[in-house]
């Protein structure tokens, strides 16, 4: 299996990333706790110097499997469901600069939050028109760079738009391009997915990237979410890419990312 763990470029607000700060230190605590790759969080591709970070990560052995963009909604409120035009514009404009840094490392381009919300005014059905239309647009920009980019459902609390797997394989098929997968995230699944296994199972070679918290959103290992079988079934698809910790800092982030890795390690997968 391999292991990868999200690293923000940036302090930033969302909670559930447990790397913030010194860029080059994280990366080096990283690999030398044993992962094979970092997922970086970016706001904006004009604030990191690409080059830098890939020389720094690759130097540690790394690989980068995944671009997470949800700080352009967070802390800019970017999103491909915004009333405003131009908040939309700016959504999918964001979202094609990250296009040569993914092309260059391979990652995939990751869509949480920066779909947006159903803001009040906006009924879901508009919502949704607008958001095939974004993707479409952006994994147009993405293919000639053969760059993929992978939607990932989030649970109720966070968004009423695509909360399930079940919905991201119905907007796959809208959205109609085959450089568009999904990200399932085993804390979103387990408030959202009747059985999580047979979700995943049914996805079959359209996961593109995977993320691991425990039912808690703490490390796996410190709630109660079944890891063998939701890997098992993972890999019963053929699934080729990274297993990616997305969990609190908690107690402190060394300790969870150390954690984390332990129990991934030992389910010996
Ligand atoms: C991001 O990957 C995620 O899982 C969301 O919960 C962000 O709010
Ligand atoms: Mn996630």
């Amino acid at each position: 299996m391999k292991l990868s763990i999200v690293l923000s470029t940036h302090a930033a607000r969302f909670q559930a990333v447990a790397f913030k700060g010194d860029f080059e230190s994280n990366v080096n605590k990283i690999a030398a706790l044993g992962y094979d790759g970092v997922e970086l969080a970016i706001r904006d591709p004009r604030l990191v110097d690409g080059a830098e970070l890939s020389r720094i990560v690759s130097g540690h052995g790394l690989k980068v499997p995944a671009i997470g963009t949800g700080q352009a909604w967070g802390e800019e409120g970017l999103s491909f469901t915004d009333p405003d035009p131009a908040i939309r514009a700016a959504a999918i404009e964001r979202t094609i600069s990250h296009v040569p840094f993914a092309a260059q490392t391979g990652a995939a381009i990751v869509i949480g939050l920066l779909r947006g919300i159903v803001k009040p005014g906006v009924t879901h059905v508009q919502a949704m028109d607008w958001l095939v239309d974004a993707l479409q647009q952006c994994c147009a920009a993405a293919r000639p760079h053969v760059v993929r980019l992978a939607l990932e459902p989030i649970c109720r609390y966070e968004t009423t738009l695509i909360n399930n797997l079940t919905q991201g394989l119905d907007l796959l098929e809208r959205v109609g391009a085959e450089n568009m997968g999904l990200m399932p995230d085993t804390f979103h699944m387990n408030i959202e997915e009747p059985v999580i296994e047979d979700s995943i199972r049914a996805c079959g070679d359209r996961i593109f990237h995977f993320h691991v918290a425990d039912s808690n959103r703490w490390y796996p290992g410190a709630g109660h979410l079944d890891f063998p079988s939701i890997l098992d079934a993972l890999f019963s698809t053929g699934y080729p890419g990274f297993v990616s910790g997305e969990f609190m800092p908690l107690p402190d982030a060394d300790t969870s990312a150390r954690q984390g890795i332990a129990f991934l390690r030992r389910l010996g997968l």
